[in-house]
């Protein structure tokens, strides 16, 4: 009985990574700890200090630099697809990804994801309260695109599809080495391949809650995550018409309601998203932005700042029209994609958010059932 816990990272501030590493070292049922990082400093100073956590801690730690797997761009994917064929040529039992900046990281993430696989399940997902404007590629993007395309699955039932934190036992990471869409999904799109992935193969899924949270590095503006819109959503359309095998085991932990700490935190600036909505658009974007439902609306935008008409209804007829449009490679597909997904997130963020953390919660949890509901 044995577990390997894995941390991707790059960019996070080397004492964060030594303390994430140092906490999964020093929990009993911990044997081994990697971190992957990407070629630079700021690995090979985590490397460096590596050898000492393990003599304090008498658990493996070691650092990889991430093999080039993927075929997209290679980001956090070629990490996980790294560590995973590590994983494969140990002997451990289970397989735990924790993102390296989390800030209150500690041994209840790892008690809650083992405590679920020695209860069966295949695959452990850890979830928490959220801000209401954060998790907006979750909530605008991956469960309804999922509710869209595979409206009697598990998929859009999954409270966090992009969660970086999970457990794996060694089948299903067998299965996910074996499926050649992972290993390819190189860049953000990873995580949402992942849940694709071991849903499709009908794996016993758990999902356990973490009441405190997760406290990482939030964003500027929504600039910051246009890659993570962009490439989340590729992997999501890639899969849309992937067949699906009968769900297997599915657990979820109650939720409790969020801390002030969650209800009160600001997602992303306005001020700073709303020339992404205005400036600089290209004739070939209006071109094919007028060819999506509600087209003509964002490319008011070259003018004046709208995005009012976004709501949730029309999101729908939205992304069904970006989805059968999809063409990832194809810069100006990006631009528009991008451009409609903020235009979606400014019109929530000024009506539904409103309304308090309870209220929106409960709002786009029930979208994206209608969603399901009316595409079956
Ligand atoms: N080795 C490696 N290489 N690590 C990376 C890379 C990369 O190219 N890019 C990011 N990471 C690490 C990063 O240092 C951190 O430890 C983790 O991956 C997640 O990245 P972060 O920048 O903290 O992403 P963020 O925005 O917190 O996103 C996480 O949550 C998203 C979500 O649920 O919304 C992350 O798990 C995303 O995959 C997920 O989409
Ligand atoms: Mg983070």
């Amino acid at each position: 009985m044995s577990s390997l816990v894995v941390f991707p990272f790059k960019s996070v501030e080397v004492d964060l990574v030594l303390r994430n590493l140092t906490i999964a070292a020093t929990h009993h049922a911990v044997e081994e700890v990697l971190g992957v990082g990407t070629e630079g400093a700021t690995t090979a100073i985590v490397a460096e200090t590596a050898g000492a956590i393990e003599s304090e801690t008498d658990t493996r730690v070691s650092v990889a630099i991430q093999e080039r797997i993927g075929i997209h761009r290679p980001g956090k994917g070629d990490a996980m697809n790294t560590a995973m064929r590590r994983f494969l040529d140990s002997s451990h039992r289970y397989l735990h990804f924790y993102d390296a900046d989390i800030t209150n990281f500690d041994h209840d993430w790892i008690d809650a994801a083992e405590s679920a696989a020695t209860g069966g399940f295949d695959v452990v997902r850890h979830y928490f309260p959220r801000a209401s404007t954060d998790a907006m590629i979750t909530w605008m993007v991956t469960r309804p695109g999922f509710a869209l395309a595979h409206p009697t699955s598990l998929l859009w039932r999954i409270a966090q599809p992009l969660g970086g934190e999970l457990l794996m036992v060694r089948s299903a990471v067998e299965h996910l080495v074996s499926d050649p869409r992972v290993a390819e999904r190189s860049d953000w799109g990873i995580d949402t391949m992942i849940t694709f992935a071991t849903v499709a193969a009908g794996l016993d899924i758990a999902e356990v809650f973490i009441t405190d949270g997760k406290q990482h590095s939030l964003y500027g503006s929504l600039e910051d995550l246009r890659l993570m819109v962009v490439e989340c959503f590729a992997a999501m359309a890639s899969v849309r018409s992937a067949p699906l095998l009968s769900p297997g085991r599915y657990h979820v932990d109650p939720s409790a309601p969020a801390g002030d700490e969650v209800t009160t935190k600001v997602g992303y600036s306005l001020e700073t998203t709303l020339p992404l909505l205005t400036d600089g658009w290209s004739d070939d974007e209006v071109e094919l932005a007028v060819s999506v439902p509600f087209g003509h609306e964002l490319v008011r935008n070259r003018d004046s700042i709208h995005f009012e008409f976004a709501d949730g209804d029309c999101w729908r007829e939205i992304l069904s029209g970006l989805l059968d449009l999809a063409d990832p490679a194809n810069a100006t597909w990006q631009s528009v994609i991008f451009r409609f997904w903020v235009a979606r997130v400014l019109a929530y963020t000024t009506t539904t958010a409103l309304g308090g953390h309870g209220y929106a919660m409960g709002e786009l949890e029930t979208l994206v059932s209608d969603y399901a509901a009316g595409a079956v």
